[in-house]
């Protein structure tokens, strides 16, 4: 991650000032104090605030750095240092009774809100510009020629679809062009061949905003909605994100819409390329994409289909074009009413924005419903203010959480009463009720009885999501004296949706069932991203779900057993074909093989595939040994997600060992040594105040882009010692 806290052009806001609201159903929303409106700005800061802020905690004990912690004694067992972690991780809880997070990373988001207030005129809150400004000025990388811009994601290197988006938000911001931070950045979007070689997702948000001409880019006709369902490459057949995103991409580059000029947009116009704009020839840099960005070239099947496209544009019929358009307006409409406004992510949602501001103006019901929740993406950290990739991932936390403390047992004890009291109400809460107004409409997958990622209002089904809830419900009702929220009905709801979320080869996907053929992965038009076109089937969800379905099975017996048995044995025979031949497994969710391969031998062990009793399960112990690095730990490099093979991190991962840990153990791995060593790395590396420091990014998404899970660092280490104490006994620590 770039150093932080560098001094930034337009300075920083007072954070004691800011205030998170968190009560809304697990909205989070952060206000400045300075706002008169709020009069809860008055009280003291919470520890929640204050640790997301990286000020210290209201009981001195437990701020880390420095400190003198009136604890200091170090644990001498795994689970008092699980009990430990946790105490300190309490105090981080919400008053509804889930935990808030970070939810950063990725760096094209932040943009794309800016872009869209800006283009609406929608002003933007001053304590808001100079917190993103901040946040930017500690992301910039610093690595010498070629490297002082911004990349994809807070750790990847300079791209031209990085740098130019992130220094035309920080011009519209009032940072001026000859800052040396801005010369810098600069100077290696230059040397990375310019805007004029941006990937097909920035070349749109610049012709957006006027400072790239249509004619650079590929025509996205809005004419492919109006394709029949049947038809194998119709967008109702895409990844849902996908489809949701190309959705308003399809209008904009149908209207050809872009912002009118004005003198920092005629300015911009000159920072951003080597050449004279108005010398640009622009059709020949359609498919014009700098190296540095290129993770996906054109499959020569997309250039054929580019060249369609490109000749339909300049015949199209005018009749159909506006039928499209208003068939494209209308899905938008129904995707902003089916999520509250909060949209499936904030790509769709700040272009979603955009389009109702074209149609409907800035005095309408529905943009003014959009900018009020535009708040919920953004996030006010240490480092400034960023856009996270979704509005928070609440639930996926929350279930984790609730089973950390069940497996720990550290949920039993009377000290965590409350607090695991609250986490149930809040995932009772978070369950999806209904299927959304427009959802047949809208070809969503149903979602009634289904646990989203983040809130129940966003109300995205998501495989794992619902299959993590289920569990984390399920565990905790089970404990003494717990009120029994979710009824049976509204667990055989959550059973309904993983045995209808199924796919041909046994395995599960996120949000839907796999609709298209993947040869439609060869027209992925984004070079950024692999993997996006279509939904694929991954270990992780397919774990979630198997697991969930035995556990909800025990308790309840009779619902639909043959169902759950036939569903459970394809499962299984998906994570025998997913298993590569060194006896991994690979994991699009987060970096990356000890993390899929913790799921894979936690479905193996379902079966009582143990390493004693199969062969799949012994390779897999010994790929995760094979891994473990002289301090006891495991840590693997970011570009495991990218390159597909295993990479060491230069360091040892509080998060990586983890997940090798609970790996280890759920395969009953007869290495107990090996065990003990990594719980003690992870108790060495534990803070005196209990918590665990942040390491390297945890996430990540369609193989290129990190994502933040700060929680991680948290509830997998209470998890994993728990467990080992609990399975290797109390001695010998
Ligand atoms: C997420 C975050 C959560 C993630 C898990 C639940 C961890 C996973 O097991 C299933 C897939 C899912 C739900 C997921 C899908 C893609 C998301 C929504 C994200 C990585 C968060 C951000 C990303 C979204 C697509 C970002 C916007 C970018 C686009 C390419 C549209």
């Amino acid at each position: 991650m770039p150093t932080t806290r560098r001094k930034a052009p337009l300075g920083a806001t007072d954070v004691s000032k800011w205030r998170l609201d968190s009560q809304d159903e697990g909205r989070h929303v952060w206000h400045y104090a300075a706002d008169p409106s709020r009069s809860s700005t008055s009280s003291e800061q919470t520890d929640e605030e204050k640790y997301w802020l990286g000020l210290p905690l209201n009981d001195l004990t437990y701020s880390s750095a420095g400190s003198s912690s009136a604890d200091s004694s170090r644990p001498a067992t795994p689970l008092e240092a699980a009990r430990k972690g946790f105490e300190f991780y309490k105090k981080l809880q919400s008053e509804d009774g889930h935990w808030a997070g970070e939810y950063g990373g990725p760096l094209f988001l932040l943009p794309g809100i800016v872009f869209a207030m800006y283009i609406s005129q929608t002003p933007i809150p001053q304590e808001w510009k100079i917190e993103m400004a901040r946040y930017l000025t500690n992301m910039r990388r610093d690595n010498g020629e070629g490297d002082e811009g911004w990349g994809l994601h807070i750790e990847g290197v300079s791209t031209v679809m990085g740098t130019s988006l992130n220094y035309v938000v920080l011009r519209i911001l009032g940072v001026g062009p000859d800052e040396p931070m801005m010369v810098k950045a600069r100077s290696t979007l230059l040397f990375h061949g310019g805007a004029a070689a941006a990937p097909s997702w920035a070349k749109l948000w610049l012709a957006t905003l006027n400072l790239y001409s249509w004619e650079g880019t590929h025509p996205i006709p809005p004419e492919l909605w109006l394709l029949p369902t049947w038809f194998p490459m119709s967008p109702t057949k895409w990844w849902s994100y996908n489809r949701m995103v190309v959705l308003p991409m399809t209008f904009l580059s149908g209207s050809r819409f872009a912002t009118p000029l004005n003198p920092l947009l005629r300015s911009l116009r000159e920072e951003l390329y080597a050449d004279a704009y108005d010398s640009i020839n622009w059709p020949s840099q359609r498919s014009n994409i700098a190296s540095v960005d290129l993770y996906s070239p054109h499959p020569a099947l997309l250039e054929v289909v580019f060249a369609v496209s490109g000749a339909y544009e300049r015949v199209h019929s005018t009749w159909l074009r506006k039928r499209a358009l208003d068939y494209v307006y209308e899905l938008i409409k129904m995707e902003d009413e089916n999520t509250s406004y909060q949209c499936q992510a904030p790509v769709n949602k700040a272009l979603n924005m955009i389009c109702r501001w074209i149609r409907e103006g800035p005095s309408s019901d529905a943009f003014r419903l959009h900018k009020a929740k535009i708040r919920d993406f953004m996030w006010m950290s240490k480092d400034g203010m960023m856009t996270t990739g979704t509005n928070g991932s609440q639930l996926w936390d929350a279930g984790f959480i609730a089973q950390a403390l069940y497996e720990s047992g550290l949920a039993t004890e009377d000290q965590n009463k409350e607090s695991t009291t609250k986490l149930l109400s809040w995932i009772d809460r978070c369950q999806i009720r209904e299927n959304p107004r427009w959802f047949g409409e809208m070809s969503r997958h149903a979602s009634k009885g289904a646990w989203p990622f983040s809130t129940r209002e966003q109300g995205y089904t998501i495989s794992d999501c619902t299959s993590e809830g289920l569990k984390a419900v399920i565990y905790l009702q089970s404990l003494p004296d717990m009120p029994q929220l979710v009824s049976r009905e509204r667990m055989c709801d959550a059973v309904d949706i993983i045995l209808s979320l199924q796919n041909a080869d046994g395995g599960f996907a996120a949000c839907e069932l796999v609709r298209g053929s993947t040869l439609l992965e060869m027209l992925n038009p984004a070079e950024v991203f692999r993997d996006i076109m279509i939904e694929h089937t991954y270990p992780e969800c397919t774990t979630a779900c198997l697991t969930a379905l035995s556990v909800f099975s025990k308790l309840h017996p009779d619902y639909r057993p043959e169902d759950i048995e036939r569903t459970s044995a394809r499962a299984i025979s998906f994570i025998h074909s997913s298993q590569r031949p060194d006896g991994s497994w690979y994991g699009s969710w987060a970096v990356c093989f000890t993390y899929a391969t913790m799921f894979a031998l936690e479905s193996l062990a379902l079966v009582g595939e143990t390493a004693a009793t199969s062969s799949r399960a012994a390779k897999a112990c010994e790929f995760l040994l094979s891994k473990q690095i002289e301090d006891g730990g495991w840590g693997e490099s970011f570009q495991c997600c990218e390159t597909r093979e295993y990479v060491q991190h230069e360091q040892s991962q509080v998060v990586n060992t983890a997940y090798a840990i609970i790996g280890l153990l759920a395969a009953k791995s007869t290495d107990h040594e090996a065990i003990r060593r990594g719980c003690r790395l992870l108790m060495q590396r534990q803070l005196d105040n209990g918590e665990w420091a942040q390491e390297a990014i945890e996430g990540v998404f369609n193989h290129t882009c990190g994502i933040s899970y700060p929680n991680y660092k948290f509830y997998w280490s209470i998890w994993a010692l728990g467990k080992a104490q609990k399975e290797l006994g109390d001695e010998g620590w």
